[in-house]
């Protein structure tokens, strides 16, 4: 992408002071992107400006999240849909479940999943012993280049000065990116081999999450009336990415965003976190609700392309990560997306007269590319992407 030294040049001052010094080493050009994890280390007490967020987008902190005093009420809650009640006597309210939770939030929580608990717990483990027992040498073995969703340890970059990338505010967040499918994409050599189990737990959640994805799918496709394979026939072989997001304590978390908002670019993300909350989904345009932890239930994000696919019936989820005072929090992220040249449009079967398409046709590497150039900013690409009526 040729982005090296004018990505240096944008991150020069922090690097230089903390990670060089704290750690004579030589580091590839890669690697010099600030880790906010080695900012925090340096003890500092107040957020570098480069993370300080425009005062529309900062998060309005009552109370930390996960605390007593951080109150949603119950009916804003994300919908939780049991997934054992999908036997032949239930199946038609549980479907029904479904549509409500997919039209009024994008977002619902599944329990009986059929997801291990421990395979849970097991990758949770693994990605928070390696943000938080390695060395940040060992770690930037693992960084990841700068180009747009490279594998690998990394940290959001700033715009450079030809619009490489579109960010101008920098997220309070380090994440490591997993490439887990199609099989030709995996290879855990380039994970960490830390802690032992960290690439085979790696790659048997990736295995687990597609499946789960693919039932999911078909679910929501049944709850449109289409056959359970029509969502997943038109996404084509899953582009599955498992990322690590480790976000550090802050110091000024009423200024800052662990991830700003935005919607996931591809059909359907399965999401979990630890106890330390802290992700929020907006909800009827406006509302910014908390997603409170909810050990073994397994959050499932509506993408861009579902979103399309669905002619609009659904809704992809905008969502963002606040930051915490006290605690670093973990979250792991599953992407299940289309090959970069599968041409994405509605359904057909949900187009007639009076329900005309909504959306253009894309080929989704060109709908990639436009997340990457013009930013993510809550759904401005899909907004794009609307038809006039
Ligand atoms: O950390 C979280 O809860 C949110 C992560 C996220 O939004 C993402 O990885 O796209």
């Amino acid at each position: 992408m040729g982005t090296k030294a004018k990505v240096s040049f944008w991150v020069w001052k922090f690097e230089s002071d903390s990670i060089n010094r704290t750690y004579p080493m030589q580091v590839s050009e890669e690697a010099i992107v600030t880790r906010v994890q080695s900012l925090v280390q340096s003890g500092l007490s107040r957020v570098p400006p480069q993370y300080i967020q425009p005062l529309h987008a900062r998060p309005l902190h009552h109370a930390p999240p996960g605390s007593d005093s951080d109150s949603d009420s119950d009916s804003d809650s994300v919908p939780v849909i049991d997934l054992s009640l999908f036997d032949p006597t239930a199946r038609a309210s549980s479907l029904d479940a479904i549509a409500r939770a997919c039209r009024d939030w994008g977002a619902f929580h599944v329990t009986n999943h059929g997801v291990p608990p421990s395979l849970l717990a097991a990758v949770r483990r693994a990605g928070l012993q390696f943000f938080s027992d390695c060395p940040l040498p060992d770690k930037l073995r693992y960084a990841c280049s700068p180009s747009a969703a490279s594998e690998g340890y990394g940290s959001k970059l700033l715009a450079t000065s030809d619009g490489d990338t579109a960010s101008h505010v920098l997220d309070w967040r380090d994440y490591f990116d997993h490439h887990t499918l199609p099989l030709s994409r995996r290879n855990p050599n380039r994970w960490p081999d830390f802690p032992s189990d960290y690439r085979d737990t790696v790659a048997t959640y990736s295995d687990e999450m597609k499946l789960l994805a693919q039932k999911l799918l078909a679910l929501i496709s049944e709850s449109l009336g289409l056959p359970p394979s029509c969502i997943e026939d038109a996404v084509g072989e899953f582009y599955q990415n498992i990322t690590i997001s480790y976000y550090p304590p802050c110091p000024q978390p009423d200024l800052t965003l662990g991830f700003q908002s935005h919607s996931d670019i591809g059909a359907i993300t399965l999401l979990i976190q630890d106890d330390v909350g802290g992700l929020q989904i907006l909800k009827d345009r406006h509302n910014w609700v908390t997603v409170h932890p909810f050990s073994d239930a397994i959050l499932v994000l509506l993408a861009d392309q579902t979103e399309i696919i669905t002619n609009g019936k659904y809704r992809s989820c905008v969502h963002r990560a606040i930051t915490n005072p006290d605690r670093a929090r973990l979250s792991v992220a599953t992407f299940h997306d289309p090959a970069k040249t599968v041409k994405i449009s509605p359904a057909s079967e949900l187009i007639d007269e009076s329900s005309p398409a909504k959306y253009r046709d894309v080929v989704y590497g060109d709908y990639v590319s436009s997340w990457y150039t013009k930013g993510p900013e809550g759904k401005r690409n899909i907004d794009a992407l609307v038809l006039d009526s």
